[in-house]
């Protein structure tokens, strides 16, 4: 094997037709060849890693081929391109999601197993790339193999942070953060390419300019510093098809990287500075999900990627068609939230200042290639730039928004002559205090189209947040419910009921989940009640090693696995679960005799650095755990667990093992989530209120196969409206008022009596996100379903009910509403060879 060179593992593509034995044969080998030519080893001397590099590159390496066959292809068909741009892409590992989109896990297992190798111990050496802080960033990473699964061209954009989203410690309970070094060993799957590299520039000033032999002037942009974007892609397949798409994300590089003047005059620090300055834009990723942080070094990450990414499809472009007139008939872009909306000015001052276009010509280019998701109504992640800050950043585009914005503006008094308060609303430009630029509405001023992620949030959208933007253009407006890849999310994640479920009504679910509704025609079949009921105990006793292992609590894998896995976030109300929690505990102190549904109640996820309710809602998780894991009054009946580190590989132990799932959001606050169409898939059921999805996936599931509880979006207005009072139900509700008392008779925080204080407070005083208002709804509904859990039969019922109807939510679906509705592109497949 010295002598071979590294090989693709599939011959397939060279037209040679494999047998079983002959393909185990080849895997073998082209992993004793990546072994030696890779990682430069042999057996003798090879680690876990080691075989996990081999084994990544033998993939990559087939990834690759099909790769140059896609980009030949999509040249060739001059194919129109979706190009998504998100400041966030939460991958997963990509190891176990290229086997299985290319068909290849089982013989993979089998191969390894055959040379002494566990594919599932390799497959734990990846290190995840957690690129995103939670439900946005997720969702680019499903709607990137949607995409590739459905034969669509695209290019997903985003930035390479050598940092992704910080490792969680617990440490006496509390979070701490650690860096995530998650490139510390390399990452197979990127391939950098220098050779496509851009300049990007910022600050300094601009000119006004006569070009040569023109009587017009023009601007240009005198930058004061010039940084350089490397890309680096990662291929992304697709399952069951030759088309591979690509990630392409960007690495800041100085121009000068080294001052060889400053280091002969002894200034050894001054002589790589810029490389410092210029190197940081991509460092680290924000830790904030659902927050806007006015920095400034947030901003030139937004700028860089997105004018790294103009640059590039720009390049494409003229490369495949000549002329930027027709970019939009064969671009389509997507904004990823506002994080890229800058792009709108980007493209403008491309047009104007570099391709000399017209104002009126630019501005119907810009608008016919730009689309704009909205994922949030919470109003502090609705991002505004403060326009001292922004000229300072980017002189040139500060006048291109005053320009933009002031011929929109003219146009809405056209249409609106008396109404100034709409003008001042509607603005780029927000007056009054520290000026600053509106990114939402640059968005929507540059999209044709502009969509929520869900039924509820679009109405919200429309009849709140954007309202002004509606009544102007109702025809930009549509709903696009967000969607979640099946490949990851039950074939790779729940091998056993993957294989059920195929046993049963045929594999056709994988790319078409609606038909996941055959399975409604088994429901009364025993045998396939008992084997699906036998698969999620199969799998919570796994999750029970994994738990023991990680955190040390011995759970009871025949109690209800309870979960809430999710950003921790006041909204999401993970508190008003520690609270069930809490007055379950005390219902158990107080009655030891009573019977009980035995329960384990687990939490996930990270809070952001600079949350402190946040972090104090994980403190007190983790300090009610501590004191109920250790009372012998609950034994068996009642854990509770604080998972640390939540990311996509722990998501993938967490959903099949699940009953029942926490989606219980103040209404009106959670844009959609997806979390909640994870568990249904696995047929866990719901606990939740009518918020984002939920509404759907309850239509979908029916209303018996859903547990639903909680003020309405109306019912949370009209209580904010007359007043919340927050103490009525503290007097009111006396095992409310129990466990608030315990909470602060400090039998949680010995020795730090106020530890809780502010969370107490907050519940007291104002209780912004309804807690109080919900909470005897919440454990009422609770108990039902705790009765329904004791009749194991109708919970599996309901169970396959939840799997079997939650065909809508696959991102396949999603995607195909965009491509048709929005992005107006079609299926390029690429032949096999
Ligand atoms: O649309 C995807 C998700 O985005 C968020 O995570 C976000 O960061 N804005 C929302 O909070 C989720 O509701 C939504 O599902």
């Amino acid at each position: 094997s010295n002598t071979t060179t590294e090989v693709p593992l599939s011959l397939e593509s060279a037209g040679v037709a494999l047998d079983a034995e002959a393909q185990v044969s080849q895997i073998q080998q082209a992993l004793v060849n990546n072994l030696y030519w890779v990682q430069g080893k042999d057996e003798q001397f090879a680690n876990a890693h080691d075989y996990y590099t081999a084994l990544a590159h033998s993939v990559r390496n087939q990834l690759l081929q099909k790769r140059i066959r896609t980009a030949k292809t999509y040249a060739q068909e001059r194919a129109k391109t979706v190009y998504y741009m998100s400041a966030e892409f939460l991958m997963g590992r990509q190891l176990g999601n290229g086997l299985i989109n290319l068909g290849l896990y089982d013989t993979m297992r089998h191969a390894l197993a055959d040379c002494g190798l566990d594919l599932d111990e390799l497959l734990e050496r990846e290190a995840e790339p957690g690129l995103g802080n939670g439900g946005l960033g997720r969702l680019a990473a499903c709607f990137m193999d949607s995409l590739t699964t459905l034969n669509l061209p695209a290019v997903g954009y985003g930035i390479r942070y050598e940092f992704g989203i910080f490792t969680q410690l617990i440490r006496q309970g509390h979070q701490v953060e650690a860096p995530d070094k998650w490139l510390s060993y390399g990452n197979p799957w990127e391939i950098a390419r220098p050779d496509y590299r851009v300049e990007i520039k910022f600050g300094g000033h601009t000119e006004v300019y006569k070009k040569d032999g023109d009587d017009d002037y023009q601007v240009r942009w005198i930058p004061a510093q010039t940084v350089i974007g490397i890309p680096h892609d990662v291929p992304v397949p697709g399952y069951g098809t030759e088309n591979v798409n690509l990630l392409r994300l960007w690495k800041a590089e100085a121009g000068e990287a080294f001052d060889l003047d400053a280091f002969n005059a002894g200034d050894y620090f001054g002589a790589v500075a810029n490389k410092m300055i210029s190197e940081n834009i991509t460092k680290v990723l924000y830790p904030n999900d659902e927050t806007r942080q006015g920095k400034e070094l947030r901003l030139q990450q937004q700028y860089f990627f997105v004018a790294c990414s103009l640059q590039d499809i720009i390049r494409l472009h003229l490369r495949d068609h000549g002329s930027l007139e027709n970019l939009a008939e064969f671009a389509a872009i997507q904004l990823n939230d506002t994080h890229p909306a800058i792009g709108v000015a980007e493209l403008m001052r491309l047009l104007i200042d570099e391709y000399n276009f017209e104002w009126a010509a630019a501005w119907q280019i810009t608008q016919r290639t730009f689309g704009y998701t909205n994922h949030t109504l919470m109003p502090e992640a609705l991002e505004k730039w403060s326009v001292d800050l922004f000229g300072k950043l980017l002189p040139r585009h500060l006048e291109i928004i005053y320009e933009i914005n002031h011929r929109f503006l003219a146009q809405v008094k056209l249409r609106y002559p008396n109404d100034p308060d709409r003008l001042e609303r509607l603005s780029l430009i927000e007056e009054g205090g520290e000026r600053r630029v509106r990114m939402a509405n640059l968005a929507c001023v540059g999209s044709h189209a502009i969509n929520g992620v869900a039924a509820l949030h679009t109405e919200l959208l429309k009849q709140e947040v954007l309202q002004d933007f509606y009544e102007l253009w109702p025809d930009k407006f549509s709903n696009k419910t967000n969607g979640i890849t099946p490949r990851r999310w039950l074939l790779q994640c729940n091998p056993r009921l993957a294989q059920l479920i195929s046993e049963t009504i045929g594999d056709s679910w994988i790319t078409n989940l609606d038909d996941l509704k055959q399975l409604e025609a088994h429901l009364d079949n025993e045998v396939f009640r008992h084997a699906w009921q036998a698969i999620k105990q199969e799998n919570k006793w796994s999750l029970a090693r994994y738990i023991h292992d990680t955190v040390g609590i011995k759970v009871n894998p025949d109690s209800m696995f309870d979960v809430q896995i999710k950003r921790i976030h006041e909204y999401k109300r993970q508190l008003m679960n520690v609270l069930h929690v809490i007055t379950l505990y005390n219902r158990m102190v107080q009655n030891p005799g009573d019977h009980v549904v035995p329960r384990t109640v687990i939490f996930g996820g990270k809070a952001a650095p600079g949350y402190a309710m946040a972090k104090l809602v994980v403190k007190l998780v983790n300090a009610v755990a501590d004191v109920v894991n250790n009372d012998p009054i609950v034994a068996g009946r009642l854990k509770v667990v604080f998972l640390p580190n939540y990311n996509v590989s722990q998501a993938q132990r967490l959903f099949p093992a699940s009953d029942l799932s926490e989606q219980i959001s103040t209404a009106g606050m959670e844009a959609s989530g997806t979390g909640n169409m994870k568990f249904a898939l696995n047929g866990a059921l719901t606990i939740g209120t009518l918020d984002g999805a939920n509404v759907e996936i309850r239509e979908e599931v029916g209303a018996d196969n859903f547990f639903l509880f909680g003020l309405t979006t109306e019912q949370v207005a009209a209580c904010k409206a007359v007043g919340h009072n927050p103490w009525c139900y503290y007097d009111t509700n006396p095992e409310l008022k129990r466990t608030l008392d315990v909470i602060a008779s400090g039998l949680f925080s010995p020795g730090e009596p106020d530890l809780f204080l502010p969370i107490l407070d907050s519940l007291l005083v104002d209780d912004p996100y309804m807690v109080m208002a919900d909470f005897a709804a919440y454990v009422q509904c609770q108990e039902h379903v705790s009765r329904t859990y004791e009749d194991r039969d109708r919970w599996v019922r309901m169970a396959i009910l939840n799997t079997a109807r939650i065909g809508k939510f696959s991102a396949d679906r999603t995607i195909a509403d965009y491509a048709r509705e929005i992005w107006k592109v079609k299926a390029v497949p690429v032949a096999g060879e």
